[in-house]
């Protein structure tokens, strides 16, 4: 085949994958999953990859390896669902992309060119895991991870340092960068809160010990900022703390900006628990008071999704992550997760339906004993139905 008829295919093959129908599949009453991830390294635009010049580039090679489109926060745009999608090139060096949707479970296109973040202070080699928040000062911000050489371990190539990064838009094109939070420890799943609260600005933050270890880091905290354009952690308190024996013994973190609902504020964040085969990430939800965002009122025990299938497999394994959700108007939620650390899910669900699962499923006991317990309560109930 010759330069212009390999093209032809690689487009025409490129276009069926970009509108490709996905459908719902029953799971657990709770939430729907589908039959085809939304985003993949492959729905990066061929003129990302390619050099499209047959004089520069006759064979029709990659140029600029697209490697996993993943770990995106979520927003709703007029009636558009936009993902700002972590793209991870095959250098290891993500970077953001917005992808559009017209009706958020497919069809999803990205944008022609990456975002083009503007740096603060050292430059990063790395940033990830934007969460986006419309918030009623009138800005949408975004928080994500930033990562840097940790320049005090020397001789450890692998030792970095992760702290949050903020810039906020009104359009998604261009972004005023901010100073990077100010925090006595390392932060990596910041997320600001839609609303003021006591008229500051109010983060999740996570702190730990170190770039991987959560340590002494007790579970996703909440800081109440006076200045967004300056930053700063003051005072930290842990609203959803870590357990011995439950999914979130290792690590937890906030996932997206959590949604209003006439119950409370609904959150959905990570757990992690290392095992044999390294660290397991799966996503859980919880509710706070509408009145308080800090007091938890419900707790589910265990698990809402984790890996199912080929979404155990990936660069990371055993990893679901999700920092972006979307709520409709008529109720309906988009629960934007990756499956490890290489594609793009949805699941969708309503807020009814995840209210009533947050409200009615009990929270785990700590001890096998009672989860026996609250398994033969519901046995009570059913039996001689
Ligand atoms: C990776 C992240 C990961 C973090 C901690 C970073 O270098 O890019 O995906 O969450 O390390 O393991
Ligand atoms: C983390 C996250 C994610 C990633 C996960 C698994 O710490 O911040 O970026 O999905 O590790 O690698």
């Amino acid at each position: 085949m010759d330069f212009q008829e390999k093209l032809k295919v690689l487009r025409k093959d490129h276009e069926a994958l970009l509108r490709k129908r996905n459908a719902a599949i029953y799971v657990n009453g709770v939430y729907e999953r589908y039959e085809n991830p939304v985003l993949t390294a492959a729905h990066a635009p061929l003129f990302w990859r390619y050099d499209l010049d047959p004089e520069t580039n006759p064979f029709l090679e990659e140029r600029f390896g697209i490697h996993a489109a993943f770990n995106s926060g979520a927003i709703k745009w007029g009636d558009k669902y936009l993902l700002c999608v972590r793209v991870e090139g095959a250098d290891r060096k993500s970077f953001f992309a917005m992808a559009e949707s017209p009706n958020g479970v497919d069809n999803f296109r990205f944008w022609d060119r990456p975002v083009t973040m503007p740096e603060w202070g050292e430059p990063a080699t790395n940033v990830y895991d934007m969460r986006l928040t419309a918030h009623e000062d009138g800005w949408i911000y975004g928080i994500f991870c930033v990562e840097r050489k940790d320049h005090d371990a020397e001789g450890d190539l692998s030792a970095a340092t992760a702290a949050a990064g903020i810039a906020r838009t009104k359009d998604f094109l261009t972004w005023e960068r901010l100073p990077d939070l100010k925090s006595a420890s390392q932060q990596r799943n910041v997320c600001l809160h839609p609303e003021f609260v006591d008229g500051k600005y109010a983060l999740y933050t996570r702190p730990q010990d170190g770039f991987i270890d959560a340590g002494s880091g007790g579970g996703i905290g909440w800081a109440l900022i006076d200045d967004i354009t300056a930053a700063v952690v003051k005072d930290e308190k842990i609203i959803n703390a870590r357990h011995y024996h439950t999914i979130t013994e290792v690590k937890n973190g906030e996932g997206p900006a959590p949604i209003k609902t006439p119950q409370g504020w609904l959150h959905l964040a990570h757990g992690v628990r290392g095992c044999a085969s390294g660290l397991r990430y799966v996503l859980y939800l919880y509710m706070t008071a509408l009145d308080d965002p800090t007091r938890v009122i419900a707790a589910p025990a265990g698990f809402f999704i984790a890996p199912e299938g080929e979404e155990y497999i990936g660069d990371v394994m055993n990893v679901t992550f999700s920092n972006g959700w979307i709520a409709d108007p008529d109720g309906r939620v988009f629960i934007y997760y990756a499956s490890s650390d290489t594609r793009m899910h949805v699941a969708t669900s309503s807020v009814e339906r995840l209210v009533d699962y947050c409200l009615h499923t009990e929270p785990d006991g700590f001890a096998t004993a009672d989860s026996v317990r609250r398994l033969n309560r519901l046995i009570d109930k059913n039996l001689g139905r």
